[in-house]
């Protein structure tokens, strides 16, 4: 069966992924007109043009279809945190994405629980971690956000206040997921995944399984056509997760952090490692350092390999930045991390660098 959660050995890995290198993503040129990356065009990096907007990036293959959601309301002269609010809906909504939303792969004890969360520019936020029954997680985070005092639920208390705003109750656990966790159970062992797998990398290397089930955590950020920016992260979260176990999605500065100043980030893979190094907004604060999103992206990872160097090697873990202007980063643990950019000009999934050959 084909699905992102496969175990995969590092073993595996060996084939070259020729457009992705750390070492090619230097600071782009940022003089108004220029492109950045220009000089990367050629190895397969998005050429944005400084100050283009509106643009929405977002983690993995899917995030391809989730732009599409969000460029419908930023070609219109939406808002933001509209944009990705709508456009993290779309894979929250494929039973066939067994990461995300309806058809997310459960946890050990066969329940779906969804982490999410939702920000704008101006430190306005909202999560929900290890919400149950409810679809779009992440449109209950904006509701958390809108329409209580608080930053994040958790648990029955999210699910309680979810049904109470209104959201329909539905059965997540697809049978498709359902059969995969009772696969599971026949052995329950449970390990981090590498989450290297996906359709661009295959396309590229024809070394991997591929397919149209690999897929992951959907982190979204944007730049509207006023220059606002918004981020949205959505997740089903670890397969086979222990119950209540929450990751870096629905956590404001782990999997999502935004700063109309500074820029925004969002992270993908396993979500304990990001959470130790409070990584997007680690990265959001060094571009407000001056860092290149290339660059802070690159650091955080670092961090990462740093604090646990062993094992760094055996996990996937994959940031994507954005600066107020439209500058892009993105960069992971292992190769086989894609991502998603539209512009006006653009749409097209990319490999990212990464740490590991
Ligand atoms: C988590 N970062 O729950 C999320 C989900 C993910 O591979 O990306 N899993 O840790």
């Amino acid at each position: 069966m084909l699905n992102r959660r496969k175990f995969l050995a590092l073993s595996t890995l060996t084939a070259p992924l020729a457009l992705a290198s750390r070492h090619l993503m230097a600071r782009p040129l940022t003089e108004k007109g220029k492109m950045w990356p220009g000089s990367l065009k050629t190895q397969g990096q998005p050429s944005v043009k400084f100050g283009e907007k509106p643009i929405v990036i977002s983690t993995w293959d899917f995030g391809q279809a989730a732009n599409e959601g969000a460029w419908k309301v930023l070609s219109q002269g939406g808002h933001a945190l509209d944009a990705v609010e709508a456009g993290v809906k779309i894979p929250e909504a494929d039973p066939n994405n067994q990461s995300v939303g309806m058809g997310g792969l459960p946890d050990r004890d066969g329940k779906v629980t969804l982490d999410a969360c939702i920000m704008d520019g101006m430190g306005n936020c909202g999560g929900v971690a290890a919400l149950e029954h409810v679809v779009h997680a992440i449109s209950v985070a904006r509701k958390v956000m809108e329409n209580t005092p608080h930053v994040l639920l958790v648990g029955q208390g999210a699910t309680q206040f979810a049904l109470e705003q209104g959201f329909p109750k539905e059965n997540l656990l697809t049978p498709k997921s359902e059969a995969a966790w009772k696969e599971w159970l026949k052995t329950s062992h449970y390990q981090p995944v590498m989450n290297v797998e996906n359709q661009l990398y295959h396309k590229q290397t024809g070394d991997m399984p591929g397919g149209p089930n690999n897929h992951d955590t959907i982190g979204m950020i944007a730049i509207d056509a006023s220059g606002k920016l918004g981020g949205a992260c959505t997740t089903s979260g670890m397969a086979y997760k222990l119950r209540g176990r929450v990751g870096d999605s629905p956590i404001i500065g782990a999997g999502l952090f935004v700063d109309d100043e500074a820029g925004a980030a969002t992270s993908t893979g396993v979500g304990e490692e990001v959470i130790r190094i409070c990584g997007t907004h680690l990265v959001v604060e060094l571009m407000r350092q001056g860092r290149s999103p290339q660059a802070a992206c690159e650091e955080a990872v670092k961090r990462i390999v740093q604090k646990g160097p062993e094992r760094s090697k055996t996990l996937q873990v994959g940031f994507l930045a954005i600066s107020p202007q439209g500058e892009i980063g993105a960069y992971a643990l292992q190769k086989g991390f894609t991502y998603a950019v539209r512009t006006g000009s653009i749409n097209q999934v990319y490999p990212a660098p990464s740490y590991y050959a």
